[in-house]
């Protein structure tokens, strides 16, 4: 009895600590069906990256993250867990605002040091995803017994300008490397923006990725247990379903490499014979030749430098930069210039 009436004010506490709003879109994003007809029907084919995340797609993900080979997700966490109380008390901030927070497990290496330090924070996580973003904010109010969070439920994409406003210093994360899925004039664009949303004294925190031996970079992106291939093929599953479209993932073959000029991996979708597929939802067709690739993703792979350039460009100044020993991953921390 008295357990589960403690129980019950536990919930009701941690739940006066959490809520949600949406952030409004600052200008219209394209739809899915708009980057088909933009990528999917004109050569070279391509469709952006963020159209992997379904519900599939994202546990592949998370199980992808999990293959011996792609060290990418455990390097940083280690990163995180090693330079977060530097950061903490560089910056002491009030506000912890996260693009594209996930499931925000390697957040929990700042809530931790933030916790040692007694640094209370308040946690923004901003995410399309609603549901994965209550779900998240509830272990982490259960778990950090001092922790607010107001979830952001939007595309951050549609940029900033509705985001809420900030009383004091601000910590922005955006972490896992997902920088590297933008051009680079997009990646420019993206931190310009958001730049121009923060304020004197408030930080930027970014992960990314770095130029290591080619073979390492080639076998996180074709791990043995064959996950990334099924990550990509299941994109034709989302088409298949968002579209009404006929593909047969079996007549396609998953493809990444490193492309060393332009210091990104490439994962492409190879069709394997001939075909002709029907887009319902759109009334078009598209003819594969046997060969013919759709480019799925690129993920940038950065040397220190162009990190900096990169941020320089966007409208920031450099902080502070941490490395694992191997070099295999950055942290990089910056300000508004
Ligand atoms: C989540 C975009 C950082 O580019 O490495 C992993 C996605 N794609 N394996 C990456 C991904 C194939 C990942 N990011």
């Amino acid at each position: 009895m008295v357990e589960s009436s403690q129980l019950r004010a536990e919930t009701v506490e941690s739940k006066g600590r959490l809520s949600c709003e949406p952030v409004m879109p600052a200008r219209k994003v394209p739809t899915l069906h708009d980057d088909v007809r933009d990528g999917l029907l004109s050569k070279p084919r391509s469709l952006p990256a963020k159209y992997f995340y379904d519900d599939r797609g994202s546990k592949l993900f998370d199980q992808i993250c999990d293959t011996q080979e792609y060290y990418p997700t455990r390097t940083e966490d280690a990163l995180l867990h090693d330079c977060a109380s530097t950061i903490v008390n560089k910056l002491k901030p009030q506000h912890v605002i996260e693009l594209g927070s996930g499931a925000s497990r390697k957040t929990r290496r700042l809530f931790d040091a933030c916790a040692e330090l007694g640094c209370h924070v308040k946690y923004w996580p901003f995410d399309v995803c609603e549901e994965m973003l209550r779900g998240a904010s509830e272990d982490l109010v259960g778990e950090y017994d001092w922790l607010h969070i107001k979830g952001l439920v939007g595309d951050y994409n549609a940029g900033f300008d509705h985001l809420p406003e900030f009383e004091g210093s601000s910590l922005f994360v955006f972490l896992g490397g997902t920088i590297g899925n933008f051009e680079h004039d997009q990646a420019v664009a993206f931190l310009s923006e958001l730049r121009h949303s923060m304020r004197l004294g408030d930080m930027l925190l970014m992960g990314a990725d770095r130029i290591k031996d080619e073979h390492i970079l080639n076998a996180a992106y074709n791990d043995d247990a064959g996950v990334t291939a099924d990550f990509n093929l299941n994109l034709l599953n989302i088409l298949n379903r968002e579209l009404g479209s006929n593909f047969e993932p079996e007549k396609f073959r998953h493809h990444a490499f490193f492309n060393e000029e332009k210091s990104q991996i490439e994962m492409h979708l190879i069709a394997l014979e001939e075909q002709t597929i029907s887009l319902t939802a759109l009334n078009e067709k598209i003819a594969f030749k046997e060969g013919e690739t759709i480019l799925t993703e690129i993920s940038r792979k950065f040397t220190l430098e162009s990190l900096k350039s990169l941020l320089k460009e966007a409208g920031f100044s450099f902080n502070d930069h941490f490395e694992p020993d191997d070099e295999y991953f950055s942290l990089i921390l910056a300000e508004p210039a």
